[in-house]
């Protein structure tokens, strides 16, 4: 096979629609089996027309031969863009010897609406007074008549609450929860959506059923109304004749709108359908609506339309139940065997007016019954009044529960597997990390990280999916992103959550504790007067962490040179809180959740400022900002000693002394060369004086294994890897958990639930050791100098238990692997795999005795520096590492 080029993305999307960045980023990548493949030049075109593109007539852009070897985010720099242009687009490159590929297959996207004035609908809703308790799903609807062929058709919509939009009887687009959530007093998201299949010659309909959603719902612990109280409704349909002229519907006055089957729908307080309500038909042309009201016009919107970027939610997986037991006369609790967010989708036979309750757990009681304590003032129950007739399948629109359990009351026999679905719903990323090991009860804590992540990346990283809280945490969003980063593909997502994390900077510039901005600060000052968020240590600090990581990941610079400033702000605004650079208690949360230990805030204060501080320094010469480079690094080092003279005593101990503490100062690079040896040798005292335990909470908890097996400690690492004694990881993995907990009592031998005021079971921030899994034991680590795994430094670590670990990563230039085994005599084999235009430096843990790379390399070393393709080192350990 020669080599060609694949995976054409803008913007990290395939074939993207309604984008609204002026100057796309392309990316491709090159696959070749051979060894040592890379891009020399490329060429990239793109035209108005697919045909322009076969007859190489490029009318947009054409880069011509660019002697390159960038495959990521190359810029667009053809005529200008347009609204709702299409463009097409393809690229060849030259490999290493200068060949040139074939021309990959075409691609596309499309541009969204660029300007305020292109939006020539009006909000609409319907005259729901904002005293109603509950406030039911509005139906919206018009009918229209096209009279000539359409050429195209593409419908660009958004709400404040939530849509789901349908056209002659079939809903657009498998999204849920659009438009998504944002801080919906300053932005809101649209969507665009291609529906040239949806409409005939003739009468047609378009309508909406719109939830109140983040915007008029329940939000959190806040309650109802945080952003308003009225949900609304934007559309703008364009048609495109096949004769070149074209017209728009658009929502205004003359939509009529009525109620349904939902009685009501809120996130936090479940839904309730009475389908008897439901006038059927609704959505289609011949419908008669002259019962129904003329929609409500309401003001322009004050905010910002931003075209959606991040993955839509889908339901992402379907499962059925693996266990059933009888609860009451009428009542089965059904087990999915995996903790969730998401909801039931289900389909029940039944007589008119009976009623079907649905209720949501994680947990079951020791007696059988759902475990629904830990939910505070969350409602997680469905409730359908049926119509009678067929039997339904039903589903609510507008919540989610978090669950493993589901209770369904209503009915005297149990429903047969196949009628009864758990939807596990989440942001749609694609799946980049793969990681497997030869120890079960580490694969399952791997995959209960995974699920972690699946439950609570839902338009953005939230904390939990089923108590009434749901929020967008920075903090555990800071810990988590770089494990999250490895197992999916998040960069459009936390593009997105940081436009979120800047539009809730305060002018000041202290980042917020939670984004999108939901009030909680207003909501915490008024209950607690010595409150200092939001500009929490460990949670403001999301504001570079995230941009950095993303760069590190993805070699992503835009969002560095986007949020540069705020960034900066975040610095400067610490360095004012400061006295004599110390961050005195700007740590509320501290390192939260930790077990058995305290670390003190104004050393974790600090510790987490000059972090920040060398990430800023880093990310200013990422961006080659020279001055900003030696002003930072100056001042740096004015914290690191202010930090040392403070709070580090002669013997090299940290003021409050805990395994976080100096996990951090080691994984934050805070400490000077000469304190770090005491540093390692304290913290490996601490663990062991705990018995092998850790104490460490989310702060501390994902710092503690690199910190460890970066500094020499590998086993002790592995130590904390295999625990399954209180407190630990596999603790919860030996007690049958399938998610992270919130905290490691969650649940223990002794006193069964703990704290259920706040004790969810996914949760994923103590599950950022997944972060260790890639880097350390399969040794995938990328390169700050070349990012994005350019350059992979690939340095796997044996130790403990394991005797193999098999890897694989998705990166932007292709799969990456990293497979090792150890055998009882001491053999350690290690194959790998390199995509093309990438390189790795493979770091064995003993001189290589063999190779298998057809005699490019001699043996002898412990270092080789490899092209693309596959590769085979053996080498020999120390036989007590191989006794295991
Ligand atoms: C709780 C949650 C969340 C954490 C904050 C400080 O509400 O556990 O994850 O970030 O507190």
């Amino acid at each position: 096979m020669p080599p060609a080029i694949e995976k054409l993305t803008v913007d990290y999307r395939t074939n993207p629609i309604g984008i609204d960045n002026p100057k796309p980023r392309f990316s491709w990548i090159l696959t070749d089996e051979a060894r040592n493949q890379y891009q020399t030049a490329y060429q990239i075109q793109v035209a108005t027309e697919l045909a322009k593109l076969s007859e190489d007539r490029p009318d947009l852009w054409d880069s011509g031969q660019v002697p390159s070897d960038q495959s990521l985010h190359v810029i667009y720099e053809g005529r200008e863009l347009v609204s709702e242009q299409i463009a097409y687009w393809r690229v060849r490159v030259w490999d290493k010897r200068g060949t040139p590929t074939a021309w990959s297959e075409p691609a596309y996207w499309s541009m969204g609406l660029l300007g305020r004035n292109e939006w020539h609908g009006e909000w609409i809703g319907s005259g729901v007074s904002p005293e109603e308790e509950w406030i039911p799903g509005l139906y919206l609807r018009r009918t229209f008549a096209l009279n000539r062929p359409v050429r195209r058709a593409t419908v660009y919509a958004s709400a404040l609450g939530l849509y789901e939009l349908r056209i002659n009887g079939r809903k657009v687009g498998s999204d849920r929860f659009a438009p998504g959530w944002t801080d919906y007093h300053t932005r809101v998201l649209y969507q665009a959506y291609d529906v040239t299949d949806f409409l005939t010659e003739g009468g047609n309909a378009v309508g909406a059923i719109l939830g109140t959603g983040w915007y008029a719902g329940t939000v959190g612990m806040m309650g109802r109304g945080v952003y308003g109280t009225r949900p609304r409704l934007l559309v703008q349909l364009h048609v495109e004749y096949a004769d070149g002229t074209g017209e728009r519907i658009v929502t205004d006055g003359s939509w009529r709108t009525s109620t349904g089957a939902i009685l009501y729908s809120d996130i936090i307080k479940g839904e309730k359908q009475d389908t008897r309500l439901e006038p059927q038909g609704w959505d289609s042309a011949d419908f008669q609506d002259l019962t129904w009201y003329p929609a409500e016009v309401f003001d322009y919107y004050e905010g910002t339309l931003t075209a959606q970027q991040d993955p839509p939610i889908l339901v992402m997986e379907s499962l059925t139940p693996i266990a059933a037991h009888r609860t009451g006369p009428q009542s089965f609790v059904y087990d999915f065997g995996q903790n969730m967010a998401g909801w039931t989708r289900l389909r029940v036979p039944g007589t008119e007016g009976r009623t079907i309750k649905v209720r949501h757990a994680e947990m079951l009681n020791p007696d059988g019954t759902l475990y629904t304590e830990n939910l505070r003032k969350a409602v997680q129950e469905d409730v359908y009044v049926l119509r009678g007739g067929e039997a339904l399948w039903l589903e609510p629109h507008f919540t989610y529960h978090g669950f493993r359990y589901v209770e369904v009351e209503g009915l005297e026999n149990e429903l047969p597997p196949g009628d009864l679905l758990a939807q596990a719903a989440y942001s749609s990323l694609p799946t980049t990390g793969d990681f497997e090991t030869s120890d079960p009860a580490v694969n399952r804590l791997y995959r209960n990280i995974v699920w972690g992540q699946k439950g609570n990346f839902f338009s953005v990283p939230t904390d939990c999916p089923q108590r009434d809280e749901r929020l967008g945490w920075t903090g555990d969003a800071q810990v988590f992103v770089r494990t999250a980063s490895y197992n999916m593909n998040v960069a459009a997502f936390f593009r997105k959550y940081m436009q979120d994390v800047v539009d809730a900077q305060r002018e000041d510039g202290a980042f917020p504790d939670t984004a999108p901005d939901a009030n909680w600060s207003h909501f915490k000052k008024v209950s607690s007067a010595n409150w200092h968020a939001p500009d929490n240590a460990g949670w403001g600090d999301a504001g570079v962490i995230i941009p950095w990581t993303m760069y590190l990941m993805y070699g992503d610079t835009k969002i560095l040179e986007d949020h540069y400033e705020a960034m900066r702000k975040w610095i400067d605004y610490c360095e004012s809180t400061c006295e004599g650079l110390i961050r005195p208690g700007y740590a509320d949360h501290a390192d939260w959740l930790s077990v058995g230990a305290e670390t003190p805030k104004d050393v974790l204060a600090t510790l987490y400022f000059a972090y920040s501080t060398r990430l800023f320094v880093r990310i200013a010469g990422v961006l080659g900002r020279k001055a900003d480079v030696l002003a930072y690094e100056e001042l740096f080092k004015r914290i690191q000693t202010a930090f040392v003279e403070r709070f580090v005593a002669r013997d090299g101990k940290i003021e409050g002394d805990t395994q976080s503490l100096y996990a951090m100062a080691l994984y934050f690079e805070v400490l000077p060369d000469f304190l770090k040896p005491q540093a390692v040798r304290r913290l490996a005292e601490l663990v062991r004086e705990n018995d092998g335990h850790l104490s460490t909470g989310f702060l501390g908890v994902g710092c503690l294994l690199p910190a460890l097996t970066e500094h020499g400690e590998t086993e002790l690492a592995y130590e904390l890897l295999h625990q399954n004694t209180f407190p630990s990881w596999l603790y919860s993995v030996r007690h049958g958990a399938t998610t992270i907990w919130e905290r490691w009592d969650g649940w223990t031998e002794e006193n069964g639930f703990q704290s259920p005021s706040m004790n969810s079971f996914n949760h994923y921030s103590l599950g950022s050791v997944g972060e260790w899994m890639f880097r350390f034991a399969a040794g995938l680590e990328p390169d700050p100098e070349r990012p994005a795994f350019k350059h992979i430094r690939l340095k796997p670590c044996p130790g403990g238990r394991l005797t193999s670990v098999n890897a694989r990563y998705e990166s932007g230039y292709g799969p990456i692997e990293s497979n090792w085994k150890l055998e009882p005599d001491g053999q350690f084999t290690l194959s790998v795999r390199i995509p093309p235009n990438a390189y790795a430096t493979v770091t064995l843990p003993a001189p290589a005795v063999r190779l298998e790379d057809g005699g490019e390399h001699p043996p002898g070393r412990e270092t080789y520096r490899i092209g693309s393709g596959s590769y085979t080192f053996i080498c020999r350990m120390e036989a007590r590492q191989a006794s295991v």
